[in-house]
């Protein structure tokens, strides 16, 4: 069900009772599996729901481990999908989902969609990769049980994006927030108003990537349109974990479907009401295979201030980085969407950058390339000297050290197809 008031408006006392419920069948069923097994699932018994606490962690590298059938929690023939994680190399990690799985799967997506006001008669370009990745599978057809046309276009081929766009009359995009604002750069390139290249434009989702809330803004005046932030990660199906309502004040994270806990990264206790942690993530639905206090990496705050779309489940705030994705430069910690917020507050700035780092002899050293606006011309050496030195100043200022900064074209970085390389470490050490 796409619109599932009597879920979305739980009261506190019912979700706790529901959670509780799903908490323990789902504990069941994980024991199933050789690797929850291993772990002496069995013998724990969960009375009520803080007993989560005594339920092992699972990382990414207990994923790995598992690979190929450890986690599985049904038998083989009741598998009817299976997604891969993104990026990195070596042993990868897959997810398998049953019939009921994928459906409910479809429903939370369809909720998110919902939400922000996509409905039947909607047409969905689905600018986000198919295949392993979950993005295009997720959402096709989340948008699809809504009644939207969806078209898979996949990512890349901005033209024929564009085109799309334009000839199917195109209202919704799905799209990785770095490829929204490269697709803008390709429309101001072809001298294109896009309010009138695309008058049934209005809503954008972005999602599978950091960013900050001033790429969200870059996008949405460029295109006039919304745009949403959504996120998810293939161990807890993909997107349609957590999505923002129109409030935009944090994404609402389904309950019903997930049990969340937000910790302390180096002593994985608890923090305190509203702090800043790792998000932990217990699938509270998942038949196929079930996945027990996921450490996501993902720092982010949780909030249970009522939100006035009326929605109970609780927010998460726009994530941070990841715990594993800070840089540790001269001994200061650094996080790349640090970076990003400064560049896109500078004017003349554009809309790619990237962070390069570098052993020279024996210190670590920081390039960041960045593209120019393309209403800067590049010719005028002056204002482009002063730009960069801007740049270098108000760098320092947030990451407190002085990075080299070599600016580019517009165009000049490479645009990834799925998401963007934001950090090259090239360090030996
Ligand atoms: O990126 C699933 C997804 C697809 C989400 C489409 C939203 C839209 P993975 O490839 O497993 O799955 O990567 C998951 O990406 O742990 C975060 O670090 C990051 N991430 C995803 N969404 C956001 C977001 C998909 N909105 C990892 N903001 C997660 C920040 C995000 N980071």
């Amino acid at each position: 069900m796409y619109w599932d008031e009597r879920n979305e408006c739980i009261g506190p006392e019912d979700l706790a009772r529901l959670q509780f419920a799903r908490l323990r069948e789902t504990v069941r069923r994980a024991a199933r599996s050789p690797f929850y097994r291993a772990k002496g699932l069995g013998e724990i018994e969960v009375r009520d729901l803080s007993d989560v606490r005594k339920l092992p962690f699972t990382t990414k590298d207990d994923l790995r481990e598992a690979y190929p059938f450890g986690m599985l929690s049904c038998p083989l023939d009741d598998v009817v999908r299976l997604h891969s994680s993104s990026g990195t190399t070596g042993t990868p990690t897959v997810v398998y989902h049953s019939k009921k799985d994928i459906d409910r799967w479809t429903d939370l997506v369809a909720r998110c969609l919902y939400m922000i006001g996509v409905r039947k008669g909607d047409v969905f370009q689905n600018m986000i990769g198919y295949g392993l990745f979950t993005g295009g599978l997720g959402l096709h057809y989340g948008a699809e049980r809504l009644g939207c046309l969806t078209i898979p276009t996949g990512p890349g081929n901005t033209k024929r994006q564009l085109k799309f766009m334009k000839d199917f009359g195109v209202s919704v995009i799905h799209v990785i927030p770095s490829y929204a604002l490269h697709l803008a750069d390709e429309v101001e390139k072809l001298g294109i108003d896009p309010r009138r290249e695309f008058p049934s434009f209005k809503y954008a989702l972005l999602g599978a990537e950091p960013h900050t809330e001033e790429t969200r803004r870059k996008v949405e005046e460029f295109f006039g349109i919304q745009a949403y932030n959504s996120y998810g990660l293939s161990e807890m199906n993909g997107p349609g974990v957590a999505f923002e309502c129109p409030e935009k004040n944090g994404m609402h994270i389904w309950e019903d479907a997930f049990l969340v806990e937000v910790v302390d990264p180096v002593t994985l206790e608890p923090v305190a009401p509203g702090m800043q942690g790792e998000l932990v993530i217990t699938t509270l639905e998942r038949e196929a295979m079930p996945i027990l206090r996921y450490r996501t990496k993902d720092l982010t705050t949780l909030s249970d201030e009522p939100c006035p779309c009326g929605r109970t489940h609780r927010r998460i705030s726009r994530i941070a980085g990841r715990s594993d994705d800070m840089i540790i430069l001269k001994g200061v910690n650094i996080f790349p969407m640090q970076i990003e917020a400064v560049l896109i507050g500078i004017p003349g700035v554009g809309r790619n950058y990237q962070v390069i780092l570098e052993s020279r002899g024996h210190n670590d050293h920081i390039t960041v390339k960045v593209e120019i606006d393309a209403h800067l011309s590049i010719d005028d050496y002056r204002s482009l000297e002063e730009l960069r030195k801007r740049i270098v100043r108000e760098l320092r200022d947030e990451i407190l050290v002085t990075p080299e900064v070599v600016l580019t074209e517009p165009g000049g970085i490479p645009v990834a197809q799925g998401k963007a390389v934001r950090v090259v470490d090239n360090r030996t050490t």
